[in-house]
């Protein structure tokens, strides 16, 4: 039972222990959602969340002393920071110190997918080499790859790309200045023109089934697909019929609609490589996004200004 006279810090599920619920338990009691009571309620002060579990007005309402919700990850999608804002609540992400790890890991997939690592890996396991080479398949080189959200990853993967000698175009709402690549104001005319779509835009309403049957189809039977993103901006139904009537070549998936279970219909098809939304799943990374989290906590339980606060968030305070 928390110390009423101690502030608290509500988790909405495990934090990275090693790295938050340590730093924070050292000056505040950790009260995981559970624990959340009127009685309870007044000490929390703040929310430390990474993903599991919505954050919303109805949850805010309850704290009448909260300050501050440190999202763990640079995506907020299950932080309603339009409600916080109104509530003069400050939401932080972690941004930029996991831009070359996903980066790495989407170039990973793209070429995972592309060169059928996996299934070449699982050929050698089974035996089957010993029966005959392994079949000749699709290759990068004359893609064209379309990033979809050019934002800081999209830059981080498109500078790989350009490593990796592979032109690129991209798509966001806004043409980026400091971009000098073709840019599409239409998704569907970008789809139409590359065989490679990699998606690294934000998730929530506004992005949800970006990527649909029509984009899908405007790939074409040579496409390939790479959701680094959410799982909610691509429709997992219309990409599941593509990838089993082979109107879509193949697809790299490191995230999914409804993590962590993955429709078992995907496990039959051998053109597609999943992930566990590994990203940005490295000690180094991890522990970097999870100092930012108590450094963002810290900072405005301290008085401070927050150091990565979101979009919605109102700063600097007029
Ligand atoms: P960012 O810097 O904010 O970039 C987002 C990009 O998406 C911007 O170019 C933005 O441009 C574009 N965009 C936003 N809404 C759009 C829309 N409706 N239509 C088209 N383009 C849109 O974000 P980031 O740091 O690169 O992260 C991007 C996302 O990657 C995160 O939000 C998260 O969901 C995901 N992510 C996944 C993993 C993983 O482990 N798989 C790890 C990290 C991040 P405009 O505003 O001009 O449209
Ligand atoms: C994290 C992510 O794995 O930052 C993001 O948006 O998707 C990943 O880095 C996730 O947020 C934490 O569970």
């Amino acid at each position: 039972m928390p110390d009423q006279a101690r502030p608290a810090v509500l988790l909405t599920g495990p934090v990275m222990e090693e790295v938050v619920e340590r730093q924070l338990s050292a000056r505040f009691d950790l009260l995981p959602l559970e624990a959340l009571s009127d009685a309870t309620a007044g000490a929390v002060r703040a929310i430390a969340t990474r993903g599991k579990g919505r954050v919303d007005e109805a949850l805010m309402a309850r704290l009448p002393n909260l300050k501050i919700v440190g999202n763990f990850g640079v995506g907020y999608d299950t932080v309603d920071a339009v409600a916080a804002a109104r509530r003069g609540v400050i939401v932080t992400n972690t941004p930029d110190v996991l831009n070359e790890e996903v980066a790495d890991l989407t170039l990973g997939l793209l070429l995972a997918t592309v060169r059928q690592i996996p299934q070449a890996d699982r050929f050698v396991r089974d035996g089957r080499w010993l029966k005959g080479a392994y079949p000749l398949g699709p290759t990068l080189r004359g893609r064209t790859v379309g990033i979809l959200g050019m934002g800081r990853i999209g830059k981080a993967i498109a500078r790989r790309l350009d490593a990796f000698g592979v032109p690129m175009v991209y798509h966001s709402r806004r043409q980026q200045p400091d971009v000098d690549r073709p840019y599409y104001a239409s998704l569907l005319d970008m789809a139409r023109d590359v065989s490679v779509l990699v998606v690294i835009v934000p998730g929530g309403a506004a992005t949800r089934h970006l990527v649909d049957a029509a984009v899908l189809a405007a790939l074409g039977p040579d496409g390939i697909l790479i959701n680094v993103a959410r799982g909610t901006v691509v429709d997992e139904a219309a990409l599941l019929a593509a990838l089993q009537s082979g109107t879509l070549l193949a697809a790299g998936l490191d995230v999914f609609a409804q993590e962590p279970h993955v429709p078992e219909a995907f496990f039959g098809l051998d053109n597609a490589v999943l992930l566990p939304h590994v990203g940005s799943s490295t000690h180094h990374t991890r522990a970097a996004m999870g100092q930012l989290v108590v450094d963002n906590i810290l900072a405005v339980l301290d008085g401070k200004d927050p150091l990565t606060p979101v979009a919605e968030t109102p700063w600097p305070k007029a």
